[in-house]
Order: structure tokens, then sequence, then C-alpha cells
């Protein structure tokens, strides 16, 4: 995982010769310029900010890096390219700093693509009597093809986990998607991290919202003096038969 940050103040002449003083006109931090003006063919990214800075990541669209501050998870690999917005960039001077942080996923299929059979294999662990299995279904995938099932048709709790190594003194953010059937009547759901010997664990308590989508959950933890927690999602049955799919768990440092 990748985290680009440009110090958004830092500025670059994008005209002039090198020996010259700077005339202060021509001055752009990675916004590009202001007010804004779409670049036009022959420039490196037409149709987004002049001397803006961008970035290009194998077959995605080039986009301006100030406008794009959210975490994208893009399951590929490749060359990551930024740039200024400048078709001429031989006569620029002054400098942009940009701090590229990478970060590795904490979490090992996160998002179940690599469970190969029905039941629920490693690095995911299960709680709980009533069954878990893996669905391989993409319409039902939050993305990819496969996805969790968590069944609960009692009282007692049932759940996935996986154990996770953390870097001491960190705040994480841990990010999930679940689903439930729109007749679902799951309010004792639970997603989070255990830390070991703190209680209660770090968690966001959440149920069925009738919607028949994927939600969006999230809870933040610091690891402490910790190098190790549990990662966790499951539910309390509420005396029926009820499922909850999970897909796409990830863990970012904060
Ligand atoms: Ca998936």
């Amino acid at each position: 995982m990748v985290r680009i940050t440009p110090r958004s103040t830092d500025e670059v002449s994008t005209t002039g010769w090198w020996w010259q003083p700077a005339e202060g006109w021509n001055w752009v931090t990675p916004g590009g310029v202001q007010p804004r003006q779409a670049a036009p063919a022959g420039y490196p990214a037409p149709g987004l900010n002049q001397n803006s800075l961008v970035g290009r990541f194998n077959a995605f669209s080039s986009f301006e890096v100030m406008q794009n501050q959210r975490c994208l998870q893009v399951g590929t690999f490749g060359t990551f390219d930024l740039r200024i917005n400048d078709p001429q960039d031989w006569d620029n001077f002054g400098a942009w700093n940009i701090d590229v942080k990478v970060y590795r996923n904490q979490v090992l299929d996160g998002g179940f693509e690599g469970q190969r059979g029905q039941s629920i294999s490693s690095p995911w662990l299960t709680e709980g009597a009533s069954s878990k299995v893996i669905a391989t279904a993409p319409s039902g995938s939050h993305s990819g093809s496969r996805f969790a099932i968590i069944s609960n048709g009692g009282q007692g709790w049932n759940a996935l986990v996986q154990p996770i190594p953390v870097r001491p003194n960190t705040e994480y953010e841990v990010i999930g998607f679940f689903k439930f059937h729109p007749n679902s009547r799951v309010n004792t759901a639970f997603f989070g991290v255990r830390l070991p010997g703190v209680w209660p664990p770090k968690e966001s308590h959440f149920g069925s919202d009738s919607s028949g989508l994927y939600q969006r959950i999230n809870v933040r933890f610091k690891s402490a003096d910790n190098t190790s927690v549990t990662l966790f999602a499951g539910f309390w049955g509420v005396n029926s038969p009820e499922f909850m799919q999970i897909d796409d768990i990830i863990v970012l440092s904060a």
C-alpha cells in the first residue's frame, strides 16, 4: 500500500531560464495553476489542471494527486509515475518535495480470493459452532469473486479471526465490508481487534441496515506495546437463522 503526500506549499517555476531570479508570476504548487485550467492535448495529462502534480499507475488513467487524497485499493502492481502536468519541463526550476510511504498490509487474504475450498482455511481461523464458508460468486462479493459467510442459528458467538502483526505504538485503522439479507434481524455484529490483556476489544458494533448492500465498517486502534493483535469479525446469534457476508478487510496505519 502506498501513500503519496506532497508538501502542498512547495513551488516550482514553470518557465524561464535557470539563471534568472524568479519572476513571481509562474510559480506553482502541486495543485497546479490557479484558477484551474484544463490542460489541452499535448500535455502529459490532458483534461487535468495545467502544471499540477499528476500520477499514473499501470492502466489507470492519470489523476491529480492533490484532488485524490483518499485511499484506494487497486489490486495490482507496477510502476508509479509522478510528474508535473507541463509539456515542456526542461526549463523548470524549484522543487516539490513528495513523501511516498509504503505500508505492508497486515491482513493476509482479506478479500478471501486466496481461499480455494468452501471451508475457511489459513490464514483465517473460526470461532463458534455454526458453519462458516467461502462463497464463490462475483455478484455477491464486494470485490473479486470470493467472500466469506458466517451463519448463526442460535445465541452463541460465531466469527472469523486472524492474528496480525503490528508495530508497537502505532495507530491503525481496520476497515471491512459486511452485508446482511434485507430481512436480517442481526443487531449484534462486532468488528475490531483484541489486544492482549485488554478488555473490551477495540471494536465497532453494527448490524443489518435493511439495505441488503455492503456496509463499510471501520475502527481505529493503537497498538500500545504489542507486536501482534487478533482481528475478528462476527456476530451473536439472535435465535433465528442469520447470515453475514464479509469481504475486503484491510488494516492501514493511520
Ligand atoms: Ca473478495
